[in-house]
């Protein structure tokens, strides 16, 4: 899609399907006088003479017939999403007459728009940066409440204002060197080191805080990706089941039980868990097994943390200790099941876990699993809960972005180091600023734009 445009645009803003409500939204020079055209207000005057953000009651109608009863209002340029003309039509939410009505607007002039087309022009309009605009699609995708909180500050602006705040000091160190190019008589980078020097030590300090915060921020975002593995038998499947407080895999004594992954989200203290159940890991020679074994080292190599479960009931086998050796004691949280069994005392192998953080629980009963979704928390969030309310990365395209200029920085720091001359020093600020520029969206090529935007739904 060409990326700036004189259409008015006309989408269903609401979901499809049978509800209360149903949204057409238009936004461009010709929302008003189109929606005039279909619409007749109770009152007898027009959207064009009301009063911006007022509610009009009326009817929609085509040639002289009723088509619905509908509220519309106008949010007239530039106090809107679009900061362009928005007309929002407030239907019955039928299929057929928002149909019926998105036609009557499309044969009135209007272009369907493309998805996140509104929010596309929201950004190009200044209304909203990048971040706040990839915010937008976060805010409607969220499935967790801490997805929400961070996705809801980001809209606020948080990370945007963390970034100008950046470039400010940026800017102000290069306005100093481009002086001292200008007059050379006096060398700026000399007579100013220190403090130059400071600004942008202070710049790197705050981009290597965010990125080192990055992984947080996706994690609360996308939900963390937690495969449960172990050998047969030792309760991967109840222990899903008891996450997701149901019944959802199937449990039984025989170990092979679970043949294939089995996927599904849980929320725990606001996070949103993707869990996968998998087949245990074992030495076998039966084909269907090993496929399903292949699955689950797959779904560990792609978790961000692996729940090893044990059976405590037991000894510890060879698979065990195979699969101990395996994975990554960093990302791995060890379960020791099957406590109800044990009755709290601890099996005689305890001690080998030395390299691994474990609990101890029953998937059966219950006991431990708070717990256990506690370390879990602490794991993902690092304890960290106060930096959700600072700005946070969220993915990995402002990942990538703050990268960049973290190296830009580091290389403007080095060529002052050096002693490399004002104008050396002029053309690493730029890049420092352009790479800031990238995070908030104001460097960012327009094809990664259009990349951006097509990821959301039509009418957002
Ligand atoms: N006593 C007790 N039994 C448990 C516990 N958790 C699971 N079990 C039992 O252990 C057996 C195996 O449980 P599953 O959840 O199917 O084990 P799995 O690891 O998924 O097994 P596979 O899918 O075969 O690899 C079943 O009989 C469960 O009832 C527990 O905490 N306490
Ligand atoms: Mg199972």
């Amino acid at each position: 899609m060409a990326l700036r445009s004189e259409d008015t645009i006309v989408a269903i803003a609401t979901p499809l399907g049978v509800g209360g409500v149903g949204i057409i939204r238009l936004s461009g020079k010709e929302a008003l006088p189109l929606v005039d055209g279909i619409f007749r207000p109770a009152g007898g005057s027009s959207l064009a003479q009301a009063e911006s953000h007022h509610l009009l009651y009326g009817w929609i109608e085509r040639d002289g017939r009723p088509v619905d009863e509908v509220l519309a209002v106008a949010m007239r340029a530039p106090r809107s999403y679009t900061r362009e003309d928005v007309v929002e039509v407030h239907c019955h939410g039928g299929t057929m007459v928002l149909r019926t009505v998105l036609e009557m607007a499309i044969h009135g002039g209007a272009r369907l728009a493309e998805p996140g087309e509104f929010t596309l022009r929201a950004f190009l309009n200044g209304r909203i940066d990048l971040t706040q605009a990839e915010a937008v699609g976060d805010i409607v995708r969220t499935r967790s409440s801490l997805g929400l909180q961070v996705s809801a500050n980001q809209l606020r602006g948080r990370l945007y204002e963390e970034i100008g705040a950046l470039r400010e000091q940026v800017a102000h160190v290069a306005a100093r060197v481009a002086a001292g190019i200008d007059f050379p008589e006096e060398d700026v980078v000399f007579a100013h080191r220190e403090e130059i020097v400071s600004k942008l030590e202070s710049v790197r300090t705050r981009l290597a805080t965010l990125l080192s915060r990055a992984a947080q921020g996706r994690i609360v975002r996308e939900g963390l990706a937690v495969a449960i593995v172990g050998r047969p038998n030792v309760g991967k499947s109840s222990l899903l089941n008891a996450l997701l407080r149901e019944n959802r895999a199937i449990v039984t004594e025989i170990p092979g039980t679970t043949r294939d992954t089995v996927e599904e989200a849980a929320e725990i203290g606001g996070l949103m868990l993707r869990l996968v159940d998998t087949a245990g890991i074992h030495r076998t020679e039966d084909v269907v097994e090993r496929a399903g074994i292949d699955r689950a080292r797959g779904a560990i190599e792609r978790a961000d943390l692996a729940l090893l479960v044990l059976d405590g009931a037991e000894r510890l086998t060879p698979d065990d200790e195979a699969l101990l050796g395996e994975v990554d004691p960093a990302a791995t949280l060890v379960v020791v099941n099957k406590q109800d069994r044990l009755h709290g005392a601890q099996p005689e192998w305890i001690g080998k876990l030395a390299d691994f953080a474990w609990v101890a629980l029953s998937a059966l009963t219950g006991a431990g699993l708070q717990e256990m979704e506690a370390r879990i928390c602490q794991w993902a969030l690092s304890d960290d809960r106060p930096a959700l309310e600072d700005a946070l990365i969220t993915n990995l395209r402002q990942e990538q972005a703050a990268r960049n200029a973290l190296q830009a920085v580091e290389g403007a720091l080095q060529a002052i180091c050096r002693g490399l001359g004002d104008e050396l020093l002029a053309v690493d600020l730029q890049r420092v600023l352009f790479d800031l520029g990238d995070i908030v969206g104001e460097t960012t090529a327009d094809d990664l734009l259009n990349r951006i935007f097509a990821e959301f739904c039509i009418g957002k």
